[in-house]
């Protein structure tokens, strides 16, 4: 498979790159990353970077706008992405090939070549494979942005996808780059005084049921008062693991811009991403996201992933 990824990244002349909608850091620097590379290792070729840029995360690197005569007859990777309803900036259509390299479990398929590895960390952890396999050039900045994605989407290797070949995929970004491990530490996981705060809040307010389900909704009133946004929930979610007597923990934050609720769920050990789906949303067995209407979709979704802890029992 990296074979012949390669050999497309070597013919094509225009090269896109693209990921989910809502980039957190393994989407961004999975993305910048492979860009970076390649432009390192054919500095003639036109790649891009695309996609609705975040803020949060600006020390991944800046992204590219593109026109529709950049997207024509060019060759499009889709990074981290499993269904092409979420592929962020750029229209399918005008592509002339599609490579999709992913991590989630199968959605649909989309692309002419799909190397899905749905037991990898992170796609950065695919991308390292991809670059120390291939003669894509492999620099500190690209090295940097793929430890800093891989940490991030396994939680420093908290969860489940921890295979040896990551801790070896790892230690070889690490012994290439000679990286300062500390310091990219900081960039990842410096937060702000107000999201201490609203973590508290979170915690203080959280309802637990009897099987170990927590859950929490957030007006758009206290989002207000604590300073943060409607994403804010769903990037700290991870907090809240390994507490005793909560199975599944849920956070919804009102998103008056969108009218919607937006829903964040997290596991451990109960599968979840099928009740997810059920209602629209999707992601990763024990981690993932929704999208609601109304209120009265909450509710039903608390029922459902009850009745799955009851289940269990
Ligand atoms: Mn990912």
């Amino acid at each position: 498979m990296h074979k012949k990824i390669w050999q497309k990244i070597k013919k094509h002349q225009k090269i896109i790159i693209a990921r989910h909608t809502g980039p957190d850091p393994d989407a961004l620097a999975s993305q910048i990353a492979l860009r970076d590379t390649i432009r390192e290792t054919f500095p003639k070729k036109e790649v891009y970077a695309v996609g609705a840029s975040a803020a949060r995360f600006a020390y991944f690197g800046s992204l590219n706008k593109i026109n529709d005569e950049v997207t024509k007859g060019a060759l499009l990777i889709a990074l981290d992405v499993p269904d092409r309803a979420r592929i962020d900036g750029v229209c399918l259509t005008d592509v002339a090939e599609i490579i999709k390299i992913d991590h989630h479990p199968f959605m649909e398929e989309y692309a002419n070549i799909e190397w899905i590895n749905d037991q990898a960390s992170s796609t950065s952890e695919m991308i390292a494979q991809l670059i120390l396999q291939t003669k894509l050039k492999l620099t500190t900045a690209v090295a940097e942005k793929l430890f800093m994605g891989i940490i991030a989407d396994s939680n420093r290797f908290l969860f489940t996808n921890n295979s040896p070949e990551v801790f070896r995929t790892t230690a070889t970004l690490i012994e290439k780059s000679q990286l300062d491990i500390t310091a990219l530490y900081e960039k990842v996981y410096k937060r702000s005084i107000v999201e201490l705060r609203f973590e508290s809040y979170i915690g203080t307010n959280f309802h637990i049921t009897e099987n170990g389900l927590a859950h929490l909704y957030i007006p758009s009133e206290v989002l207000k008062e604590y300073k943060v946004d409607s994403a804010t929930p769903g990037n700290m979610i991870n907090n809240f693991n390994y507490v005793e007597g909560i199975n599944i923990w849920v956070i919804f934050s009102q998103d008056k811009a969108n009218n919607n609720i937006r829903g964040t769920i997290r596991s451990r050990g109960v599968v979840i991403n099928d009740i997810a789906s059920e209602f629209g949303g999707g992601g990763h067995e024990f981690a993932s996201g929704v999208r609601l209407k109304e209120q009265s979709d909450m509710e039903k979704l608390i029922a459902r992933l009850e009745e799955r802890l009851k289940e269990r029992k």
